[in-house]
This record gives structure tokens, sequence and C-alpha cells, in this order.
């Protein structure tokens, strides 16, 4: 087997059992191609279980993001339908080692996308934007990683949900938008839509750009996650998770860690 298909099974492993394993760059000197050729072979692996890519996820687009992990280039994962749930949808915590949540701002894809489309207008390639947050819960133990570990465990990505849909041409500038993220009725973290490299928009040209080199592909229908806006917090146990961006709305989950609370979440 070669080095990336042994990570990939490591860490396919260890998001299905929830339990942490080494950075696999403790292991090997692992370089960026290696990473994403590891991405892409854990991807692989849950496509053949009966996965769907539903869309792609930049990571580290925001100050805010690299400060609190430490790691500074932008990089790119991949969505599939077993990652996605419904707006209002309850998330149970058992599925994740240490799950970490953080609002986004997704893009749905009017156009395929590649490196020559870094130039068309956003309108043209985009066809709504909507709210969203996204569940991180890196495979790695202390959600502690160098930038080829974290590509390589697919971002982090583990769940997203997505809100109410506004076509692009409806949305109005998003370049300075409120972010807020709440745990039942708190604020916990507030932003704008600037953090995310200036104008979340930015996100389009530079996921074309990652996307080109690094083989992926963006498909017309699919989302885009452009990236937190805040640094993410922790998931938890037990509780509702909203995210609001003025203009566009509100999106949120439940999560539960077990029946009982289940049953007591059900009640409520
Ligand atoms: C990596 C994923 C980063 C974002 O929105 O910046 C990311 C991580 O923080 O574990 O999803
Ligand atoms: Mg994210």
């Amino acid at each position: 087997m070669t080095a990336d298909a042994v990570f990939a099974a490591a860490l396919d492993t260890a998001q299905r059992t929830a339990s942490p394993i080494s950075q696999v760059s403790s292991a090997a000197d692992v370089g960026l191609d290696t990473a994403y050729a590891t991405q892409h072979a854990l991807i692989a692996r849950r496509v053949a279980r009966g996965e769907r890519i539903t869309g792609l996820k930049l990571g580290f687009t925001s100050q805010a993001k690299a400060q609190q992990m430490g790691v500074h280039d932008v990089i790119m994962g991949t969505l599939t339908d077993a990652m996605r749930l419904d707006d209002g949808a309850v998330f149970d915590r058992r599925s994740a080692i240490h799950p970490r949540i953080e609002p986004e701002v997704a893009y749905l894809l009017a156009a395929d996308i590649d490196g020559s489309t870094a130039g068309r207008p956003l309108a043209e390639v985009v066809a709504a934007v909507a709210p969203a947050l996204e569940i991180i819960d890196s495979r790695y133990r202390d959600f502690r990683f160098s930038l080829a570990d974290v590509v390589a465990d697919n971002t982090s990505a583990a769940a997203y949900v997505i809100g109410p849909w506004t076509a692009f041409t409806q949305a109005g500038a998003l370049d300075n938008r409120a972010v807020q993220l709440e745990v039942d009725g708190r604020v916990s973290a507030t932003g704008s839509t600037a953090a995310i490299l200036g104008d979340p928009g930015r996100a389009i040209a530079a996921a074309a750009r990652l996307a080109g080199r690094h083989g992926f592909t963006l498909r017309a229908g699919t989302v885009l996650l452009a990236g937190a806006a805040t640094a993410a917090v922790p998931l938890p146990d037990h509780g509702v998770v909203e995210a609001t961006i003025a203009g566009l709305g509100r999106v949120g989950i439940r999560t539960h860690d077990g029946a009982d609370s289940l049953a007591q979440e059900e009640a409520r």
C-alpha cells in the first residue's frame, strides 16, 4: 500500500470509531501533495461505501481560525451527503471525538468551477447563498495538527447544516455582514463576513485555484463552504446551536449525547 492509502485507512477508522489517532506527520515526513492524495483516498473509501460528494469547503480563510489553530494557509476539504444535516436536525455527539462548531457562509454553485473560472463574475457562477454551520472534529489527538495533517484529515470536516438559501442576485453585498453564534440562546462568538478573505465572495476564486492545484472539481449544484468567520467553539453535549448572518437569516442544530438526553430534548 502507498503511504496515502495507509494514512487514509487510519483516518477513516478513527472517524468511524470516534477514536483519535496520532498525527500522520509524527510517523513520516508528509508533504502537501501526499496530504491531498490522502484526503482523496479517504473520500474514495467513503464513496465506495455509497456516499456522494455534495460539495467542498475551505479552511483558514479567516485570521480568527488561523490563529486559533496555528495554521495559516487556506486549505480545501470535501463534503459528502453523510455529513449533511437538515436545518434544525439533531447531531449525535457520540459520533464525534472532540467536536467544535463554527458559523460559515455557504455558496450554491451555478456552474462548474476550475482554474479558468477565477475571472468570471460571481453572479454567473453562484446561484444562491445561505448561512451555515460546520461541525469540525479533528481525528488527531488533542485537536492538534500541522498543515499537512489537517489536509490529510479532510480538514477536520464532520458535519454541516445549511440554512435558507437566498438567490445570489437578491442577497446584495456580503462583504460586511454581522455573524453571530449562539449556544443555548447565549452569544458565544461574534464577527463579520469581512473576516472571510475580506469578502466571502473571494472564496470562489480561492477554491478555483486550490481545485486546479490539488485535483478537486467544483460542480454546478454543489455547495462551497467559504470558511468560518469566527473561531470555533466546543460543541455542547446537549443543547441548541444557532448561527445568524445579518440579512441572510438563521440556521441551527440540536445536539445530544445519549438516548436519555434525546428523550429530554424531544420533551422540551
Ligand atoms: C480545520 C478546518 C478549518 C475553517 O472554517 O476555517 C475550517 C480545523 O480548524 O480543524 O473548517
Ligand atoms: Mg469550517
